[in-house]
């Protein structure tokens, strides 16, 4: 069977994050989870497909960064860039490559193009009045201002840029502007910059974007966007700021100064293409994609990106191409999303809402949070991420149903079948219904994958596994088995070939989980046109089945939920040191320690604290077990009133901290503390 589309060579981008900070499930939403979906099945489509990422590693995010944290930007950036691949990586990520734009092959691509406008004579240098922080002595561009949008009123707008209502203006005409260093009112101060006249492009650009809507349907919000900066009419844009970490600007007495974050990071994608070539010794692989008439380059990112996406970057692209050297493709698709919220607020770091993915990856697998994230993803309006959810999802969906049906098919072909795919004599109607469905299932689903609805193609992908558990209960294989072993071996045989069906189409979502279903089958996925065809011959011998989805208990989710917070900033009250001194800590010996019958957390602990021995109830079942307790010197708060946990009384608390994996280290003191020692 053919494929339903011809092969395609496919370019897919995700937005480069900023290497300031852990990406968080929010992120996960925008651009890299709907991307990985599409470029998987493109991939088990047979299109020739390459996927491209990484780290993006200038602009004032990373300084600002810094600057708060007392260090240079490249800690920060070495420090995130490694948290961050990390977490797509344990997230199932399939980039071809998670690369950074600090290496050398992205500073000289960010020059080569700015040398190539600067030698077109396309950018004007101009005299500009800047935001100047007197008290720090310098500029501050973009992000360093802070104060209320010129035509949304927004009182947390950027310099140049308003979050709320997307615009971009010119920094003088900011209102009421705050210096984020220093809080002071900046004052303008004059500079030079080059200036990429954005607005010769206009024509050229709303024929392009109305052309590829024309031709691929690009989407509604994307569009909007777009007709929004039209319709103000697209103004010239400084390519460079006074800044010293970036991209320097290649012309002399440009001390002092780099190219603007966003006129290099979208050319991220393009050196992180050529580093790509280096590892793979294809040293013509980068054009062959960027430079290839017939790419199809789609770049996935969130709402907050589009303008440089559907803009700047096509513009960047077509000057480029003026200048008659290689000519680059041009976006195709910028299937851009909406926001992901977190129970129903914003994610902040500071006010601490929302959970980043390193930190869900030491919770729970990547896929129940694929996904749930899938599932609800937000494609044409914020949609939120509710801890209940991910629960009802994992267990009602992943486990009720498509682990229901794997589990009863794979028992019955075991205990009926010698684990092997039955032989069939004879097929009924509701047979033939069934595998009809499992031909027009993966049809209907790459149809919304090409179009990038992937939301509606996960519903499908689990309507699949709703019929199919409909179908084993209305074939009744248990009363079968005993009266027509035919029929029964008919419902195995349909059955299993139903799994591999399901295992190839949920493959893009849950990865890991669907290639141990393909262990399980003993098979390997096949073509996405073919994965609706009996794929399993019979007599095909089946490996031993395993649980796929575990459930998620109340409790567990309870306990995220309680670890929340109220998602305002937190206010912590100042005590004064004769507050501090009503608590007293002391140094203790553990001498006993047993479980709780019943508990999972809590161990009971004998203290010798000097004078008296006391009984005290601890959290940290978890962490430690009783044997390795005895003897450790610890840290006890003496004079908490005592309070009784599962029924037994506590005689004070002691001291521990969370660490990475989530568990509790007790704090110790050094060997020669004496039981009973004040701690100050
Ligand atoms: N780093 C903004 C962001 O993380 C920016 C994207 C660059 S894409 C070339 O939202
Ligand atoms: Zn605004």
């Amino acid at each position: 069977m053919e494929s339903y589309v011809d092969r395609e060579k496919v370019l897919v981008t995700s937005a480069l994050p900023y290497a300031n900070g852990p990406i968080h499930l929010g992120h996960l939403s925008g651009a890299y989870l709907p991307a990985d979906i599409y470029v998987r099945y493109k991939r088990l489509n047979g299109d020739d497909v390459l996927y491209i990422c990484g780290s993006d590693e200038h602009g004032v995010p990373i300084t600002i960064t810094a600057d708060k944290e007392g260090v240079k930007p490249q800690v920060i950036i070495d420090r995130f860039h490694e948290i961050n691949k990390k977490a797509f990586d344990q997230f199932g990520m399939s980039f071809d490559i998670y690369s950074r734009t600090s290496i050398p092959e992205h500073h000289e691509t960010a020059k080569e193009f700015f040398t190539n406008y600067y030698n077109q004579k396309l950018l004007n240098e101009k005299k500009t009045f800047q935001f100047y922080d007197e008290k720090v002595k310098m500029f501050l561009p973009d992000r360093y201002v802070e104060g209320t949008c010129p035509r949304c009123k927004f009182e947390e707008a950027r310099s140049d840029e308003c979050e709320s209502c997307g615009s971009l203006y010119d920094p003088s005409e900011l209102l009421n502007p705050k210096s984020k260093i220093t809080g002071e009112t900046p004052k303008l101060k004059e500079t030079s910059h080059w200036y990429f006249p954005l607005g010769k492009y206009q024509e050229r650009l709303e024929k392009y974007i109305d052309e590829m809507n024309q031709k691929f349907g690009w989407k509604e919000n994307v569009l909007q966007y777009c007709r929004g900066w039209f319709k103000d009419g697209l103004k010239d844009r400084a390519y460079t700021r006074d800044l010293d970490w970036g991209v320097k600007v290649p012309l002399e007495n440009a001390e002092g100064k780099v190219l603007y974050v966003w006129f290099e990071a979208v050319l991220g994608y393009i050196s992180a293409t050529k580093e790509l070539s280096e590892k793979r010794v294809d040293p013509e692989l980068w054009k062959k994609y960027w430079q290839g008439p017939d790419t199809k380059y789609v770049a996935f990112i969130g709402k907050d990106n589009i303008v440089f996406h559907t803009i700047i970057f096509p513009a960047m692209l077509m000057a480029w191409n003026d200048s008659g050297n290689e000519q680059y493709v041009l976006p195709q698709n910028v299937p851009a999303n909406e926001f992901l919220n977190f129970e129903g607020k914003k994610f902040s770091k500071s006010r601490g809402w929302g959970i980043d993915v390193i930190d869900f990856m030491k919770l729970f697998p990547a896929d129940p949070l694929r996904y749930t994230l899938a599932a609800n993803l937000p494609e044409n309006k914020d949609t939120d991420f509710y801890w209940k959810e991910f629960q009802s999802r994992n267990n009602s969906e992943l486990a009720d149903i498509l682990g229901n049906f794997i589990n009863r098919t794979f028992i019955f072909a075991n205990k009926h079948f010698e684990n092997c795919v039955p032989e069939v004599t004879k097929l009924e109607n509701i047979d033939e219904e069934m595998l009809n469905q499992l031909v027009e299932a993966p049809k209907k689903i790459a149809s919304l994958l090409e179009r990038y609805k992937i939301k509606d193609a996960v519903f499908e992908m689990m309507s699949l596994a709703r019929k199919a558990n409909k179908y084993f209960n209305d074939s009744e294989p248990w009363i079968t088995v005993k009266r027509d072993k035919d029929k029964c071996a008919s419902t195995v045989f349909v059955s299993l070939q139903t799994i591999f069906t399901l295992a190839e189409i949920f493959y893009p979502v849950i990865p890991s989980s669907s290639e141990k279903l393909f262990k399980m089958l003993n098979a390997e996925p096949v073509e996405w046109g073919n994965c609706g065809m009996e794929n399993l011959k019979p007599g095909h011998k089946l490996n031993k089945a395993e649980i796929l989805f575990k459930k998620i208990d109340d409790e567990v989710i309870e306990d995220q939920k309680s670890k929340m917070g109220n998602g305002e900033e937190e206010q912590v009250e100042q005590i004064t040191i004769d507050d501090f001194s009503k608590v007293h800590l002391k140094s203790a010996k553990i001498i006993h320690a047993d479980r709780i019958k019943k508990s999972e957390k809590l161990l009971k602990l004998q203290i010798d604290l000097g004078t008296e021995k006391r009984q005290v109830v601890a959290g940290i079942a978890k962490s430690y077990s009783p044997d390795e307790l005895i003897g450790k010197r610890i840290i006890v708060v003496a004079n908490l009133q005592p309070a009784k946990l599962f029924g037994i009384e506590s005689q004070g608390m002691i001291l521990a901290v969370e660490n990475n994996e989530g568990g509790l280290n007790i704090l110790e003191t050094p060997e020669n503390i004496e039981p009973g020692t004040r701690v100050k």
